[in-house]
């Protein structure tokens, strides 16, 4: 059974929780940046990110550039923002 997608209402509530966030211009998934010291902070970052991505098999669309980190939620699964992503998204924050 494929997760549902999140209404647009559930959406926006989770946006005013996410400060940063930003939805894509398609409406179909969370955009976040994020910048660091060095490449060393941005690796480390990602490390963590990779590793709750593999326990929760939920995976980041995502680049890096020296110091810099764009990460997109969004689930394939569903078609666009799932409670996975928004899970997702709050852990990402916890781990800055
Ligand atoms: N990650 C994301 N972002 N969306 C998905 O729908 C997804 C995933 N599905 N990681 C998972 C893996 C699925 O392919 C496996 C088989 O559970």
């Amino acid at each position: 059974m494929p997760i549902a997608r999140l209404t647009d209402a559930e959406v926006a509530a989770l946006l005013e929780d996410l400060p940063g966030w930003a939805l894509r211009e398609d409406g179909l998934a969370l955009e976040c940046g994020f910048e660091f010291d060095d490449f060393s902070q941005a690796f480390s970052f990602m490390t963590r990110v990779a590793l709750y991505a593999e326990k929760a098999d939920h995976h980041p669309e995502w680049s890096n550039v020296y110091n810099r980190v764009g990460i997109t939620l969004t689930t394939h699964d569903a078609g666009g923002i799932s409670q996975r992503d928004a899970d997702m998204a709050h852990a990402i924050e916890a781990m800055l």
